[in-house]
């Protein structure tokens, strides 16, 4: 189909998709946000050859110009924020509120590292031997490959674009499909920044294809680094697809975030966090609510007054003023109502469960129920720590909640799912939020407030089943898109040598 949005490969649209697809708005599944013409794994493999030829040329452009490229993006991304974020609503159904902050997310990632471009620093470090200077410089690692979820299609390519580039590296991104059009439009921006073509590629593929494309590229040497945001269960096989070719992968995965409620905290402050961070976008943030660790002597209250808040929230149209709205596409409705199914067999279930319909109305329901794939949100009280619900993360809006006598008891349970992304506490006592944070194995801890909302320059990202330790943001992403090298640097005129020659006093 001639209209449908194709990669673009060096600067140039790749024709004759091998099967195009539509992407359709989950409020109302009716409309086609647009085509997407679905590439093979050769289109993978040319984007990665277009990549690596690319790349000494743009590696050779000095850091602060680069930095100058990324404020065209800032730029332009501010100017094009409304569309962005309109089309963001109307491809995954977000909140337009919460579209606008995504777009957001990436100008403070430009406004991040346009600087970075005049700093990317390194060090003058003193050697053993007299008459001899030891430096250390960040080189680009080479040809980086993204491959990004749909959950936030601006916000989260951006945190390994944006520095992946400004570090002089070439990308090919493969972003999801289901957000095709918001991604194109993105890449349009990036082009119109004046980043060559060739220097960042975009390819629309399925998974195994881009498997595929991925193992071939590796294998012709094309890529030197992969960034993943997605499934725990697909970041393992691209960590053992790397690891084949010797290669450490940026992976952000799931989380099964807990948030821990102490006896002294301020309930109604706990239950706004936890209503946001369980049902804002609709729990499909790797940073989502998964579990409330409530101390027992405050349970009762905390649930009475959260269910309360639950029912209570608009829910719906997410062009409107709504907490949330649908789900991502069908393949994500389609999970929730799995998780649902083993829920459903081994809990009682406050309110209603499933997907809201015209047979299965929801006070507070915005717009067309019937016409979108929206879900009523559950609250799971009494889960177990051995249940699935308590240890697998379910990517919708389900929150359980459990209780706990001890602090240790609390931080343990809190640890128990093996995930280790985000994590919260509610309390009034420092004590205990220190104790919880030095506890709890989080890549991130938030205090009296929820578990997700990140800001660009703080480092991101988990231990155990929600990554491999790497960190986005920041600082700290530089160590994923550049390689120290050392100098070291003899006038001495003579061969001094390391240990042996060494002077000691
Ligand atoms: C994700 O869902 O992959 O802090 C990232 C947050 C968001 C990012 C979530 N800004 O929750």
């Amino acid at each position: 189909m001639s209209s449908a949005i194709l990669s673009v490969v060096a600067g140039e649209r790749v024709p004759n998709p091998a099967r195009t697809i539509a992407s359709t708005n989950p409020a109302n599944t009716a409309e086609v946000v647009g085509e997407i013409g679905i590439a093979g794994p050769e289109v993978f493999v040319a984007a990665a050859g277009a990549a690596r030829s690319a790349q000494a040329a743009w590696a050779a452009v000095p850091p602060p110009q680069r930095g100058q490229v990324i404020a065209n993006v800032g730029r332009l991304m501010t100017a094009n924020k409304d569309r962005l974020a309109a089309l963001v609503t109307r491809e995954i159904g977000k909140p337009l509120a919460e579209a606008l902050g995504e777009v957001q997310e990436i100008i403070d990632t430009c406004d991040f590292f346009l600087g970075e471009g005049r700093r990317l620093y390194g060090q003058t470090v003193p050697s053993e031997m007299p008459d001899k200077q030891l430096f250390t410089f960040r080189r680009p690692v080479g040809s980086v490959a993204v491959i990004s979820a749909g959950n936030f299609p601006v916000a989260v390519p951006s945190w390994y674009i944006v520095p992946a580039l400004l570090c002089g590296n070439t990308v090919v991104w493969k972003p999801a499909e289901y957000s095709a059009v918001v991604s194109d439009a993105f890449h349009q921006l990036f082009a119109h920044s004046g980043v060559p073509a060739g220097v960042f590629n975009v390819v629309y593929a399925d998974g195994p294809s881009t498997f595929e494309g991925l193992e071939r590229s590796l294998e012709a040497g094309l890529i030197d680094k992969v960034g993943f945001t997605g499934s725990s269960e697909v970041g393992r096989r691209i960590g053992e697809l790397c690891g084949r070719h010797l290669q450490t992968p940026c992976l952000e995965l799931g989380g099964k975030n807990p948030m821990v409620i102490t006896e002294d905290a301020d309930l109604e402050l706990a239950v706004e966090g936890a209503l946001f961070s369980g049902f804002g976008t609709a729990g499909q943030r790797c940073t989502s609510l998964g579990t409330v660790i409530v101390h027992e002597s405050v349970h009762d209250e905390f649930v009475q007054r959260f269910s309360t808040a639950v029912a209570a929230a608009r829910m719906g149209d997410p062009a409107q003023d709504v907490l949330f709205g649908p789900l991502l596409d069908e393949k994500f409705a389609a999970g929730f109502e799995k998780s649902l199914g083993w829920i459903a067999a081994h809990h009682r279930v406050i309110g209603a469960v499933g997907r809201v319909g015209t047979d299965s109305p929801r006070d507070g329901f915005v717009g067309d129920p019937a016409a979108g794939l929206f879900y009523h949100p559950v609250i799971v009280d009494g889960v177990r720590p051995d249940d699935e619900l308590f240890l697998n993360e379910t990517f919708g809006p389900i929150v359980g909640i459990t209780t706990y006598a001890e602090l240790d008891e609390a931080i343990a349970l809190g640890n128990k799912s093996g995930y280790g992304l985000s994590s919260s506490i509610y309390t009034t006592d420092p004590t205990k939020a220190f104790r919880f944070a030095q506890g709890i194995s989080a890549g991130m801890v938030s205090v009296n407030n929820s578990t997700s909302g990140a800001e660009a320059h703080l480092p991101f990202g988990g231990n155990g089943k929600s990554g491999n330790g790497s960190r986005q943001s920041g600082i700290w992403v530089l160590d994923q898109f550049t390689r120290w090298q050392s100098l070291n640097w003899d006038y001495s005129g003579k061969l001094q040598k390391a240990q042996m020659d060494t002077v000691t006093v």
